[in-house]
């Protein structure tokens, strides 16, 4: 984890939005939780994990670094896809450094236009190499030298998220490179996405890793009920998915593929949220979601 002594003596504050950017499953979300020191963003193997763009906030005495973990960027190919990537250009609008992470044997990024953003930017790149518990010193010399022709307006750090390797000393950079300014948040908040959210993701994160194919894609999750008292909360989730096939894929012969969803689901929550949870979950179609507007409107997929 990152180090949080004080920047100087002198009451300077410093405040900036710091956004990660970078194709699917490079490891984004995990650097992002590895700066935060807490589990914001649901990881797994698999690519769009992340649909959102989602705010991890780390507060020192006299610094506040907002970040942002966004979706990989894909060529989209439907309407919720076309959202994420609205998420990602939104991340270059406001961003006081750019985060770039690749990972290691990565060769380019497939959307030239994102490609051609990021090398023309004003805003500082950090182009992290993530991954590199993976590799050897070789070849880690040989991206290094790739990367710098490819970005040159990138300062490059070769990292390992998981291991948390350069974690510290990019965190360091960033303090250099944002601004003076006062905190934007305040200083106790720790992300801009409500409790429901991470209910939501959770249960997601789930489904991406026990189901094949198409379903985890087809599915969204929407929390209906949260209620809280001393000892426990209570929550009720929707998992909809696309068509009435995919709802009994998810609730499984005799509905053990759902009880283990639900039950890694409460365990997880249990830890996230330091109380006893009760989780009921059910499933509905609700036909081609991730196509409508409106659907997508409401499940939180519009940028503005
Ligand atoms: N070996 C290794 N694996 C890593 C590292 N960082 C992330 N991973 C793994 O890479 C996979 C993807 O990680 P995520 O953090 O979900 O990647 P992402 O870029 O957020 O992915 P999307 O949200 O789908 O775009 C997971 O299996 C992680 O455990 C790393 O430093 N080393
Ligand atoms: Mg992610």
């Amino acid at each position: 984890m990152c180090n949080f002594g004080p920047l100087n003596t002198l009451n300077m504050h410093k405040a900036g939005f710091v956004n990660i950017i970078g194709n699917p499953n490079v490891g984004k979300s995990t650097l992002m939780n590895a700066f935060v020191g807490e589990k914001l963003s649901i990881i797994t193997s698999k690519a769009q994990t992340t649909r959102h763009r989602i705010l991890g906030i780390v507060n020192g005495e006299d610094f506040q670094v907002v970040l942002s973990d966004t979706p990989g960027i894909i060529k989209p190919a439907y309407e919720l896809q076309s959202s994420m990537m609205d998420f990602v250009k939104t991340a270059f609008e406001d961003a006081d450094v750019l985060i770039y992470m690749v990972e290691i044997g990565e060769r380019s990024l497939k959307d030239e236009a994102f490609f051609k953003k990021i090398t023309s930017t004003k805003i500082p790149v950090l182009l992290l190499i993530n991954k590199i518990d993976k590799s050897n010193q070789d070849t880690l010399e040989e991206q290094m030298s790739l990367w710098s022709s490819q970005v040159p307006n990138a300062e490059i750090y070769p990292v390992s998220a998981l291991e948390n390797f350069n974690v510290e000393e990019v965190f360091n950079r960033i303090i250099e490179l944002i601004p003076e300014s006062p905190p934007f948040y305040p200083k106790d908040q720790l992300t801009d996405k409500p409790e429901r959210f991470f209910v939501n993701e959770t249960i997601r994160e789930k489904i991406l890793l026990h189901y094949k194919k198409e379903i985890p894609y087809s599915v969204e999750v929407e929390t209906e009920e949260f209620f809280e008292d001393e000892t426990i909360i209570r929550m009720r989730s929707v998992i909809m998915v696309e068509r009435e096939t995919q709802k009994g894929i998810i609730i499984g012969h005799k509905g053990t593929a759902l009880k283990r969803v639900g039950v890694e689901s409460r365990k997880d929550l249990e830890v996230f949220f330091g109380k006893q949870v009760h989780l009921e979950l059910y499933v509905k179609v609700n036909k081609n979601w991730r196509s409508n507007v409106n659907q997508l409107k409401r499940f939180g997929y519009n940028k503005k």
